[in-house]
């Protein structure tokens, strides 16, 4: 039945959710949603998913081979999706609808960096939504950039693209994610990794299915192709000789950011502290009105914009038409869209004291 998993006073409200999503297209953050599935988390932390698995992160620099990096590049990269796109299931019952980031939030973890390793990571992500089927489809505009220094002072790259995502299970009041379609991993080297991923009743027949075949450089002679298999959230592994591969059924380590007393007033948990105290506790009267409030303020910052006819200035980014290392390594994968916005960190303050391996990777 529909909403089997609403609270009953909410069943109505999410109907007409529902339906609004149905007949909507293009931002779903404005829409209103029942209490219920209301997340108190904001859209701006979730990068800090990506800094979850830092001993795998650390362990690319160790590689013997632009063979074993690759290979290593991808596991890091699997193991970072099971909190990215199941975490919240987890921990609050279902997947939920983020808070939705506000002009000049800032949530202050990233970007990755293992300095003594020499490996770190910069990349961005948005969001483009639409519904078919019953599902949210979303997919994910951006790209990662993942640099590793050798030994040799030389530099291997890889861009990493993001997966297309469905929202299933609207229906009952339970929404959680299926990723779906390829998303790739390049390297300068010439090492492609191709990753497949398929929900229920595909490979292996179980949801959060996915198969990465990583093939070796045109130039390089006899080299093999690798191919995994396994389900993201769990373990998978390599197809040929039976060898584990990846396993995340142990615990993740979380990112720790400073106390929210001494974050200040852009700072995402201090800027939304209210509405998710709120939200935490069920007193949503407090939170819809801090909500609000700061979505007010921030129409009067887009009108302030347009009347003085600047654009809202970055405070840690400079932001770049078409990004380089993603036209190189996009040819590899005939990458649709053949280009990418970028946006380079700026390594300016206050962030520079997270060059300081902060973060736990
Ligand atoms: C953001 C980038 C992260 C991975 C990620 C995980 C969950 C996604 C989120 C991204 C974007 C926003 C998202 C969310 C799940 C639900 C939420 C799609 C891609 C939408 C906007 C909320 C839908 C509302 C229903 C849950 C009712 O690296």
């Amino acid at each position: 039945t529909v909403g089997e998993a609403v609270p009953d006073a909410q069943r109505g409200s999410w109907t007409s959710f529902l339906k609004s999503i149905a007949s909507f297209s293009g931002d779903l953050s404005s829409l209103t949603a029942p209490p219920f599935i209301l997340s108190p988390v904001s859209l701006t932390e979730f990068p800090a998913y990506w800094c979850e698995r830092p001993e795998l992160f650390a362990a690319i620099a160790d590689a013997t081979s632009d063979e074993d990096r690759a290979k290593r590049v991808l596991r890091w990269f699997i193991s970072t999706l099971k909190g990215q796109y199941t975490s919240r299931n987890e921990s609050m019952g279902s997947e939920k609808k983020p808070l939705n980031p506000v002009l000049g939030e800032v949530f202050y973890a990233y970007y990755i960096c293992n300095p003594e390793k020499g490996v770190s990571l910069q990349g961005h992500s948005a969001q483009k939504t639409s519904f078919s089927g019953g599902s949210i489809i979303v997919k994910q505009i951006g790209h990662a950039t993942l640099t590793v220094t050798l030994p040799n002072g030389e530099k291997d790259e890889y861009l990493i693209t993001l997966p297309r995502l469905r929202i299933d299970g609207l229906w009952y009041g339970s929404p959680y994610i299926e990723l779906c379609e390829t998303s790739w991993i390049v390297s300068a080297s010439g090492w492609v990794s191709t990753i497949e991923y398929k929900g229920k009743g595909y490979f292996s027949g179980k949801s959060h299915s996915y198969k990465a075949t990583l093939t070796p450089p045109p130039s390089s002679r006899g080299l093999p192709t690798h191919i995994f298999e396994g389900t993201w959230h769990e373990k998978s592994k390599n197809v040929k000789t039976g060898e584990l591969f990846h396993d995340v059924t142990g615990p993740k380590e979380e990112v720790s950011v400073k106390p929210v007393e001494e974050m200040d007033e852009w700072e995402s948990r201090k800027l939304w502290g209210l509405v998710s105290k709120g939200i935490r506790e069920g007193d949503f009267e407090l939170a819809s009105r801090e909500k609000t409030r700061i979505e007010n303020e921030q129409r009067q910052r887009r009108r302030d914009e347009v009347a003085a006819g600047t654009k809202w200035e970055l405070k840690h980014f400079v932001h770049v038409d078409s990004d380089p290392t993603y036209e190189r390594y996009g040819k590899f994968f005939n990458a649709n869209p053949p280009t990418e916005d970028a946006y380079v960190f700026q390594h300016n303050p206050p962030l520079a004291e997270f060059d300081a391996p902060a973060t736990g990777a």
